[in-house]
């Protein structure tokens, strides 16, 4: 059985952040180097497919480019209504761009009714050799601003010029989306390069979210190492396996650089997402 739905997606964001392109490559797989400053709303449709529970969707997607700044309530009101999600768009290399996401975008969109998936894109991450630190920064400060609702929120450095990362973004939110409307409170899909690991599924996938957002770039190689090194069984977890597995990784991050500290904080957090095995 193949299911159809639709949902809505708005790309916001400040001027020349790169919205539409953005969604041209996402769309059409295109990019120009030259600016045509949006005007209104331009609306584009894909047509994506997931499976989820065994069950298959196609979700026609449905993306409302909107003219940048903060201007045009209009033209706002329009993009908002009846929202699935918003993608928050700032410019990695301009730092008013990335303030207005805390101090204007992400006040105006969870402001308006109803419940909204979220994803900040940090783009033109081709502009900067080595933009981790600055996404990190970033994203946890939004984290520590916005909470436990923050740690919801799909985030991504993303380069509409080189095309890294934008299809997983829209996969991302849109999944999230389709996740939400058909089995709310159950999130049992599997990311793409990730297999289904069965009840543990979910946990791994936790896992995975968080590490990449330490480390500012997906990396599920660091997980699928620790996995085989220790001896857990994916098709039948056990709690102790789980555990050794975390100690494995824990290992791997200290190695990586990430601060102790931090790196405990999440274990902690990650040695909770299998209660019940
Ligand atoms: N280097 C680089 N340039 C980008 C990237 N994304 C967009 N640009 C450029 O940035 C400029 C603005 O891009 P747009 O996509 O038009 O920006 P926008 O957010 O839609 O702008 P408005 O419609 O005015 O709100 C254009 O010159 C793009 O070529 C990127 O990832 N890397
Ligand atoms: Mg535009």
């Amino acid at each position: 059985m193949m299911r159809q739905i639709a949902k809505k997606v708005a790309i916001l964001g400040d001027m020349r952040v790169g919205k539409t392109s953005l969604m041209n490559r996402f769309i059409s797989n295109t990019f120009e180097e030259s600016y045509f400053s949006t005007l209104g709303i331009n609306i584009s449709k894909k047509k994506l497919n997931y499976s989820i529970s065994g069950e298959d969707f196609v979700l026609t997607l449905y993306v409302w480019d909107v003219m940048g700044g903060s201007n045009f309530q209009e033209v706002r009101r329009l993009a908002f209504e009846n929202v699935d999600g918003a993608m928050i768009v700032g410019d990695l290399t301009n730092s008013a761009s990335l303030k207005s996401i805390t101090d204007f975008w992400l006040p105006s969109i969870t402001e308006s009714s109803g419940n909204k998936e979220i994803a900040l894109i940090l783009n033109k991450l081709d502009l900067l050799g080595d933009a981790l630190g600055l996404y990190t920064e970033f994203i946890s400060s939004i984290r520590t601003e916005w909470g436990e609702l923050a740690d919801e929120w799909v985030a991504m450095a993303t380069s509409a010029k080189s095309g890294e990362n934008v299809e997983r973004a829209f996969y991302d939110i849109a999944r999230k989306i389709l996740v939400s409307s058909v089995a709310p409170g159950n999130d049992s899909t599997a990311p793409e390069g990730v297999q289904d690991y069965g009840s543990i599924g979910g946990a791994i996938r936790k896992i995975s979210s968080d590490l990449e957002f330490l480390l500012g770039r997906r990396d599920n190689a660091v997980i699928e190492e620790s996995l085989k090194a220790s001896t857990l069984d994916v098709r039948n977890p056990l709690r102790e396996e789980f555990d050794e597995f975390l100690k494995i990784l824990a290992n791997h991050l200290e190695s990586m650089g990430i601060e102790e500290q931090k790196a405990n904080g999440y274990l902690e957090k990650w040695s909770r997402l299998l209660l019940a095995t």
